[in-house]
């Protein structure tokens, strides 16, 4: 149980834990290509798919062109400074792992804990937009779901529970109990798959762009921009994800970098292309909130492209949903184990060697909130969420430079201090354009966090 909040962990001992934990060390047989498709794996989910219809409709019209360019700027000048995260602690554990290897316990357990954001709260976000794509596929079957069974409660319009989001994250812990991840060839069939269809989405409704609907281009002003901004960088998340497998790089100082920026550009690239291409297929008052790209190809009469891109999305999503899922049991495992979350959520399975009781239980929570809460708050959440943890990476770099000078660093980050200073008021930038309740929500879970760290070290104590 936590003591000393600035006690640090070396980093050889997370390498031991790991070791011992899998009773060898982690294969090291990614190289740049399934890092970089590693990325692409988890960032490509409802965020391009849903958000896109969302930050167009209320926030930015169809300057979320811009928004899209805008929170991709500011992946990449965080992106940098993972890379020498990366590069530096070939851990895994991502964010956590390197503050507890650097700025001591506290740190670690705040950005652990601001963690559950970017990857339980994201998951009920993901499994939200595949009910909007599972829906529209049931719907041009014939099948009508009622708004009481697809929409949240808390979204009003008669929302009751949201029963696909619901059902979709317990059968996605279940597979995780029993074992079930990602692996790389796996991965990188869903890749191919998903840029299948966004380059199809591209491709396919360029030819039905009126350039009359881009008209007023920035409808909101700049404000709606940043707003949009804010939003979307919910499409970014997930390059980050490319540190969890540093262990397993052939070559972590080259190729670490090399995946994370270059999934990073890949899917700027993409989504500014489908941003402008859906803003410019329909009028913005008719762009839809919860299917907006299957319903887009519907509104020009293509309707078996739609049902593509609502099958693509529905598989799609929910290989992102595997990796949230998956990342988040094993944060809380290594929290665990290092004493700052209860053993539970180090217990594995006896058969199945998988955390199985913190899967089932981050499951149900993460089904539960799936279930009622609207998507757009939901992804704002998170988007506030994981900027607040680029803010502390950010730092985390130049705090680093100066007390630990002469680690090695394969990677540098260039132009240090000013890149990450940049990133950080970047980053606060978009925060602000979130707005106050989103901050609100931010600092009850920031507050609700730290009550539970400092009872937790005082019951240690005492
Ligand atoms: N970037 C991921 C998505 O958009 C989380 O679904």
């Amino acid at each position: 149980m936590p003591r000393d909040i600035f006690a640090r962990k070396p980093v050889s001992a997370f390498t031991a834990d790991l070791e011992e934990a899998s009773g060898r060390s982690l294969k090291r047989a990614l190289g740049p290509i399934d890092l970089t498709l590693l990325g692409i794996g988890g960032i490509i989910g409802t965020g391009i798919f849903v958000l896109t219809g969302v930050a167009a409709r209320q926030d930015a019209g169809p300057a979320v062109v811009a928004s899209f360019a805008l929170a991709g700027l500011v992946s990449a000048l965080a992106a940098f400074c993972y890379a020498e995260f990366s590069t530096m602690l070939p851990i895994s554990g991502s964010a956590y792992s390197y503050s507890y290897a650097t700025l001591g316990e506290l740190f670690a357990w705040i950005i652990g804990w601001d963690l559950v954001i970017e990857y339980a709260v994201a998951a009920s976000t993901v499994a939200s937009g595949w009910s909007g794509y599972f829906g529209k596929i049931l719907g041009q079957l014939g099948i009508h779901i009622p708004v009481a069974f697809s929409t949240g409660f808390l979204a009003g319009h008669g929302g009751g529970m949201n029963v696909p989001a619901f059902l979709i994250i317990l059968a996605v812990s279940s597979l995780l109990v029993i074992g079930v991840r990602e692996s790389t060839t796996f991965n990188s069939i869903i890749v191919v798959l998903k840029t299948a269809v966004i380059l199809y989405v591209i491709a396919a409704g360029a030819g039905y762009v009126d350039a009359t609907n881009w008209n007023p281009f920035m409808p909101f002003g700049w404000h709606g921009v940043v707003a949009g901004a804010g939003l979307v960088f919910f499409a970014y998340i997930g390059f980050d994800g490319v540190t969890t497998a540093a262990e397993e790089a052939r070559n972590p100082e080259r190729d670490m970098p090399i995946g994370i920026i270059g999934s990073l550009l890949i899917c700027t690239a993409l989504y500014i292309a489908v941003a402008a291409v859906i803003t410019g297929m329909v009028p913005l008052e008719k762009i839809d909130v919860t299917a907006p790209l299957a319903q887009a190809f519907l509104d020009v009469g293509l309707n078996i492209g739609a049902s593509l891109i609502s099958a693509g999305a529905i598989i799609g999503l929910t290989s992102v949903l595997l990796v949230l899922l998956y990342g988040q049991s094993r944060i809380f495992f290594a929290m665990s184990r290092d004493g700052l979350l209860p053993p539970m959520f180090a217990r594995l399975h006896p058969r199945y060697r998988t955390p199985h009781l913190s899967t089932m239980l981050v499951g149900v929570l993460v089904a539960i909130v799936a279930a009622i809460f609207p998507l757009d708050e939901l992804a704002r959440f998170v988007s506030i969420g994981t900027l607040a943890a680029f803010v502390m990476v950010s730092a985390g770099i130049i705090v680093l430079r100066r007390t630990e000078p002469d680690m090695h660093r394969p990677f540098r980050c260039p132009f240090v201090p000013a890149l990450p200073i940049a990133c950080i008021l970047a980053c606060l930038y978009l925060m602000i354009g979130l707005g106050l309740v989103t901050w609100l929500r931010l600092g009850i879970w920031m507050a609700i966090g730290l009550v539970i760290y400092f009872g937790a070290a005082e019951r240690a104590i005492g």
